[in-house]
């Protein structure tokens, strides 16, 4: 009877004592993530409206420690834009305060960058609980140099290493060739580069998947086989090593190279401004410290350098361009460095609408397409417009899911539907140029 009692009194006394832990644990989470005082770095999308607040929300993203993800440069800000704006925890009570004192519309588009981070770089070294495969993973640039070396070795029938050049730390930049196993005399090829721009993980993540796929699929998919036996593919899964490597070690949201710069203390040019096709005219800046700086002259940088060379000395066979970026799922090309249309601009807005609505059938997403300048936006110096007045008159820009959502910190769940939307848009339109290039016998 006592103890009996005794137990119910003690069992309240538990019930108290956990019904004021519970009440003190929302009470700190509460002051962890109330509004003005959250202790993560987030990213906002912003309602830009009227011109006037275009002016404050270029300033702002200049002005603050701010990293812009969408547009790539305040300029591009205009009325009627939405705005990603990437604001550090420290710099989010100033910068939240002005948007509302200027009755700036904005949602918290992520609340916590830090963990999306930790998400993305987490089981790096094959975690054996983790059912993801190797491609559904994020590599490092170590991690990749390695897989670069072991894909060459397990298929030397298929696949060869070619060294283009080195990188402004002086990294290598390697380049596979893939070739199928039917010889042919005057073969044609594809070009493939991914990993221009830093931070647009998903673009290398491209590449080892392509050539993955490509491998093992080899005279057991029609498409894949056909490509091989009629083309030789050049894959360069990273053209921008140092930054790449800079944003596993340093900063996540880095999108140049990491030169540096004579004039200031400021580093890093935009390979996608620093190619000769109307280079640093309206749409890029001649000052360093701007992410789309485009650099001392064209092909100042080694990189853009490399590639420019390689693809002028096979520029007779190479018939089809492709550069893979990231976000905002696009199928684009020539121009963005100006606002004309190219010669054959019909038949190259065929070419991504058969492939965009390919993506909408099988996959049940949108991908907008048409001439750069005027789908994206304007801007010079890039590769695929050097490409194509070098003569690769199939000269492509994709860029790669998602559309704002998670944005350059997009889960590596999501990896295998972004790789094979893409897939199934270069197969599209590599399988046509296939036909529209047939060697005249
Ligand atoms: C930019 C240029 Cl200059 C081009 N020729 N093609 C595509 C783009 C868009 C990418 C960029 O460099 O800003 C998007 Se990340
Ligand atoms: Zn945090
Ligand atoms: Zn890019």
């Amino acid at each position: 009877m006592l103890t009996k009692h005794l137990a119910q009194v003690l069992d309240t006394l538990n019930m108290k004592a956990l019904l004021i832990w519970a009440v003190l644990l929302n009470f700190y989470k509460l002051l962890k993530t109330g509004d003005c005082t959250s202790t993560h770095d987030q990213v906002l999308s912003i309602q830009v409206t009227t011109h006037q607040q275009a002016d404050i929300v270029r300033n702002m993203s200049s002005q603050y420690e701010t990293v812009l993800w969408s547009p790539a440069s305040p300029e591009h800000i205009r009325a009627d834009t939405e705005v990603h704006l990437f604001v550090p925890a420290n710099n989010l009570g100033t910068v939240t305060d002005l948007l509302k004192t200027h009755h700036l519309i904005y949602q918290v588009l992520l609340d916590n960058t830090e963990e999306l981070i930790e998400m993305q770089t987490r089981n790096e070294s094959s975690d054996p609980r983790s059912s993801a495969s190797y491609y559904e993973r994020y590599h490092s640039l170590e991690d990749i140099y390695y897989w670069i070396n072991k894909t060459a070795q397990e298929h030397p029938d298929m696949v060869k290493v070619i060294l283009i050049g080195s990188s402004y730390e002086k990294r290598p930049l390697y380049v596979l060739k893939l070739s199928g196993r039917q010889e042919r005399a005057e073969k044609r090829a594809i070009w493939i580069d991914c990993g221009i721009h830093a931070r647009e993980w998903i673009s290398p993540a491209f590449c080892l998947w392509f050539v993955q796929y490509s491998l093992n699929f080899y005279n057991l998919n029609n498409d894949i086989t056909e490509m091989l036996n009629s083309m030789d593919i050049y894959v360069l899964p990273v053209m921008n090593p140092d930054g790449y490597k800079y944003t596993w070690t340093t900063n996540r949201m880095w999108r140049k190279n990491r030169s540096l710069s004579k004039e200031s203390n400021c580093v890093g040019t935009d390979l996608n401004r620093n190619f000769d096709a109307n280079w640093c005219t309206k749409g890029a800046s001649n000052r360093p410290c701007d992410e789309i700086y485009c650099g001392q002259f064209p092909e100042s940088e080694p990189e853009a350098e490399a590639v420019a060379n390689f693809l002028r000395s096979h520029k007779d066979s190479v018939k089809l361009y492709l550069s893979i970026h990231s976000y905002g799922q696009m199928l684009l090309f020539p121009y963005s460095c100006s606002n004309e249309e190219v010669p054959n601009h019909a038949e190259l807005f065929e070419l991504v609408q058969e492939a965009a609505m390919k993506i909408r059938r099988h996959y049940r997403n949108n991908y907008k397409y048409g001439a750069s300048a005027k789908t994206i936006y304007l801007a010079p110096g890039g590769s695929d417009d050097w490409a194509y007045n070098l003569g690769i008159h199939y000269s492509f820009t994709f860029e790669l899911e998602d559309r704002g959502r998670y944005g350059f910190l997009l889960p590596p769940s999501f990896i295998s539907k972004a790789c094979n939307e893409a897939l199934l848009a270069l197969k599209s339109i590599a399988l046509r140029v296939i036909q529209k290039t047939q060697p005249q016998p």
